[in-house]
């Protein structure tokens, strides 16, 4: 947060009010100045399960989310909670508490689904919080969970009418809890002690029969398992067994607390800090508290325009924010850097390119740090564009700093030489060679003069240019020498400036070239951590197939010994596809595809003369390709 460890209150994020969900704007605000990575905590259930006091916990108060002691429910809509991470550093909490599930008082149940949804959508783990067991009843109350499907989609356009893969809504799902209060039972199967999360997956273990009751509550718990790879559980006993502190249970300190209650709570806190993951969408894309804010406003946004919130749009929205915000910040790094480390005017255009080509490359790291689905490239061709017309911005200002350098510099040193032009002093017998001879002097000491700059020479050159008047008069007034003599003299200061005027000429040429090559290792620089980038990439995509793939076979070998073999054998599919993905990622050469497109993209960029150099470029990026392809 902007300004360290202050603790704000909540604050309501999605209002439901008048069966109309719409985000409060005050929250997003405290969301917008939030930059670090999101570590997001939400929690939904029934109604008057105890959620809000299970959240403040979490925040290490007591007070904080609202309670209410009676039946009525207390919270409405999503309220959130931002706080510093206890053991992240650079990272913030951000606790979510909705509104109860269920509540008969309310008419409609739907913004109960979106609330739902959003609670998923949002968070990276998402606490599911039930009374005393886990029965058919709840889960049937869960049925929410099978409805997501219905309610979101992952694609703006689906490939066909077939169901969408839910490998796809995994990538964007959160880590699952589910938290039991009120436990009662003892933690046995068969007379076996077992584990919280033994408890869990047998209670989502399928039920064989044909009775609808049973393959109603099968439904969430087939999809619990579907789209929540990772999974946990935690019981708690009652806080406390007098009724009439528990109406009042936020007030009680610790030690009034059922000693159970204490360590269950303290073992849930300690498992939520070192555990529940930063908000990530897709392959590794990190939410800020910024983005957490974009993707509040997509989600609502599309559910009140009546349409499905598609997950794969939010992902765009939310990439376009981040993407506009890397290139500002490697932008403006480019820009300090520059103007901290250049001292103009510089002692050569090298000198300054190579600043600039050590700042470039600091800055494309910013970038690539930062920005994420920049397929078409349109961001990093834009910062390759600021970063272009500022650099040449600093090549202006480093040829007015020589400029005036010099032509001070000039002024004072020549201040001697006018002084016996105007004095009369050269024009005698013999001026010519006395003037020739303090003119050399006066070039000598401008030579010896450290850190003209580039313009240097330029400047010298225009200076005896309007001297060459002068020189002609001094030349043709000087009585010792014959007309001979002159007309010999007249051509070799013609010559000498011929000869100034090609050295010039080499100079700019040669300079000329030093932008080229400066731009050769802006291309390559650019090219080279964007390949960088696909690699990484690439290997977290990988691994998530992976884990998907492993997942998806580990569902399939439990239906199977469950006796689900048609339920199994549904998988298949979804398993060969991801199969296939793999195989596909696997391949370089995809990689070296889309650098063809890169190369050629920024190309397109690089100013009007050097477009020429830069397909030319493009058979380097070839050949930087080729040291990749597999053989
Ligand atoms: N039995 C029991 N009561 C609890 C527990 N935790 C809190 N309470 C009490 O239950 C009541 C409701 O608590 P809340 O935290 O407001 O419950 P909630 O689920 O947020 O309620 P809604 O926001 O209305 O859905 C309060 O009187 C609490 O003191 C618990 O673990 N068991
Ligand atoms: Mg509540």
């Amino acid at each position: 947060m902007a300004s360290g460890s202050t603790i704000m209150d909540p604050v309501c994020l999605v209002r439901n009010q008048n069966n109309q969900l719409t985000v409060n704007p005050r929250a997003l605000k405290t969301l917008e100045q939030i930059s670090q990575p999101v570590v997001v905590v939400a929690i939904a259930g029934l109604y008057r399960t105890g959620k809000s006091y299970l959240m403040n916990r979490l925040a290490g108060q007591n007070h904080g989310f609202r309670l209410g002691a009676t039946v009525r429910s207390e919270t409405k809509g999503i309220w959130m909670w931002c706080v510093p991470h206890p053991s992240k550093e650079n990272h913030i909490l951000v606790l979510l508490d909705t509104e109860g599930l269920g509540d008969v008082e309310k008419g409609d149940s739907k913004n109960d689904s979106w609330i739902f949804a959003l609670a998923v959508l949002l968070s990276s783990t998402f606490i599911y919080n039930s009374m005393s067991t886990i029965n058919h009843q709840a889960l049937e109350q869960l049925h929410y969970v099978t409805e997501l499907t219905e309610l979101i989609r992952t694609k703006s356009s689906p490939s066909s009418d077939e169901e969408e893969d839910s490998a796809e809504f995994v990538s964007f799902f959160p880590d699952f809890i589910w938290t039991v209060r009120d436990f009662m039972l003892e933690l046995e199967l068969d007379d076996y002690p077992i584990t919280e999360d033994e408890y869990l997956e047998n209670a989502l273990t399928l039920i064989p029969g044909k009775d609808p009751k049973i393959q109603n509550s099968n439904m969430p718990r087939e999809c619990i398992r579907k789209f929540f790879p990772k999974r946990k559980c935690f019981v708690f006993d009652r806080p406390t067994n007098d009724r009439k502190l528990l109406l009042r249970v936020e007030e009680l300190s610790d030690n009034q607390l059922d000693v159970n209650f204490q360590k269950q709570s303290k073992d849930f806190c300690s498992y939520i800090f070192t555990h529940a993951k930063p908000k990530t969408l897709r392959e590794g894309i990190t939410v800020t508290g910024g983005g957490l804010g974009t993707l509040v406003e997509a989600y609502v946004n599309a559910i009140n325009s009546g349409g499905v919130p598609c997950l794969e749009n939010a992902v765009i929205t939310l990439a376009e924010r981040e993407n506009s915000a890397a290139v500002q910040k490697a932008a403006d790094h480019y820009n300090e850097q520059m103007t901290q480390r250049l001292n103009l005017p510089t002692d050569t255009l090298q000198e300054l390119l190579e600043v600039h080509t050590a700042c470039e490359k600091e800055a494309i790291a910013i970038f690539m740090e930062r920005s994420f689905k920049d397929d078409k490239l349109m961001f990093q061709k834009k910062l390759v564009d600021i970063m272009e017309k500022k650099k040449d911005s600093f090549m202006i200002q480093n040829e007015e700093a020589s400029v005036k350098y010099c032509e001070a510099e000039l002024k004072q040193l020549s201040e001697s030489l006018v002084k016996c032009i105007s004095g009369g002093t050269f024009f005698v017998p013999g001026g010519h060679s006395l003037y020739l001879e303090a003119r050399n002097k006066f070039e000598q000491d401008y030579t010896l003069v450290p850190r003209k700059g580039v313009k240097a020479n330029q400047v010298l050159q225009s200076y005896l240019q309007s001297q060459a008047g002068v020189e002609e008069a001094i030349l043709q007034a000087d009585q010792a020498l014959t007309a001979g003599d002159k007309a010999m003299a007249a051509e070799c200061a013609k010559k000498d400036a011929a000869e100034r005027e090609q050295e010039l000429l080499r100079e700019k040429q040669n300079e000329e070239e030093q932008k080229v090559e400066a731009q050769e290792r802006s291309f390559k620089e650019n090219l080279a951590q964007l390949q960088e980038k696909m690699e990484r990439e690439r290997e977290n995509l990988l691994r998530k197939q992976e884990t998907m793939l492993e997942h998806k076979l580990k569902m399939q070998k439990e239906l199977l010994t469950d006796g689900f073999k048609k339920e199994a054998e549904a998988l298949d599919k979804e398993i060969d596809q991801l199969k296939e993905g793999i195989r596909t990622t696997e391949k370089s050469f995809n990689i070296s595809d889309v650098l063809d497109m890169a190369s050629m993209a920024l190309v397109a960029v690089l100013p009007g003369p050097y477009k020429v150099v830069g397909m030319g470029l493009k058979l380097l990026s070839d050949r930087m390709k080729g040291a990749e392809k597999p053989s």
